[in-house]
């Protein structure tokens, strides 16, 4: 039986030699790779953000313990969690809003839809609307991924949304709105065309509206 607990406890301490340990024991005793994603390092990241609520941790550390997590999942359960099918379901524009820099949702959001046979144009952080509405004249995807993980960047999920409006290119993709703070109340209150609480659930979800 595996310790995610564990792997959440030691990452949050920011324990890195053990983490790489524990994930790797859990691999070898056959648990999914999603599992070991959602019930330890997502649960470690949890406890992170409670502790950067209660200040007592500093956003540096926050920064490094983030990036190990990014650097743990790309080189140990990457390949895992895109075994799969891989249909090609078109383009997907992909940003996360203005404002904010938060990326380890998107880019994990980004590798399952690669993952699935997506072709993604990753436009990074603190994208402008204008950036996204100049890509997707130029790109012409079927659909757009917006991310945000601050509720003060949320509203420019909607201002972005009303700029594609503006350009007049609104109807030619689906808007799929994602990231901690937002919901389903959220993503039809600012029109997009779907939300999805995680990376799994995104996939599915984009391709149900790229059919
Ligand atoms: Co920030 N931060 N942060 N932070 N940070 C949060 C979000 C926070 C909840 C922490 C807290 O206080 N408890 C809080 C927000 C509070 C609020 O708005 N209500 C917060 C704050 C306040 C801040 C700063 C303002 C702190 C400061 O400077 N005083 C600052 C803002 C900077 C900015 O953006 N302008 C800041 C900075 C940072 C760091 C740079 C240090 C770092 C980000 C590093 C990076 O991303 N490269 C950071 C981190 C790491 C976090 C926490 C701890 C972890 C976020 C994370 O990566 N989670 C976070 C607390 C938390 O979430 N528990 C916190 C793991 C990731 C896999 O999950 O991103 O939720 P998530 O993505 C999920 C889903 O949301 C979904 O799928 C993903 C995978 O399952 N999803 C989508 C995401 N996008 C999607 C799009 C979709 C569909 C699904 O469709 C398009």
């Amino acid at each position: 039986m595996s310790d995610f607990v564990q792997i959440a406890e030691n990452l949050a301490a920011g324990n890195k030699p053990r983490v790489r340990e524990l994930v790797q024991l859990a691999l070898d005793q056959g648990e999914s790779a999603k599992k070991i994603l959602d019930e330890g390092l997502m649960k470690g990241m949890g406890i992170v953000g409670g502790m950067m609520e209660r200040e007592e941790i500093m956003i540096p550390e926050v920064l490094d313990v983030a990036q190990f997590m990014s650097h743990v999942i790309n080189e140990m359960l990457k390949p895992l969690l895109l075994e799969g099918d891989m249909n090609p379901y078109g383009k997907v524009v992909f940003a996360t809003v203005q404002g904010d820099v938060h990326d380890i949702g998107k880019n994990l959001v980004i590798m399952m839809l690669e993952g699935a046979g997506f072709q993604v144009i990753d436009l990074g952080i603190d994208v402008p609307p204008e950036t996204i509405v100049e890509s997707i004249r130029e790109n012409q995807p079927n659909m757009l991924g917006l991310s945000a993980l601050l509720t003060t960047t949320m509203p420019m999920i909607k201002t972005t949304i009303d700029h594609v409006i503006d350009s007049g290119l609104r109807d030619q993709i689906k808007i799929l709105v994602g990231g901690a703070p937002v919901d389903q109340e959220f993503a039809d209150e600012v029109g997009a065309d779907g939300y999805a609480p995680d990376a799994s659930s995104a996939t599915q979800l984009a391709k149900s509206l790229a059919n």
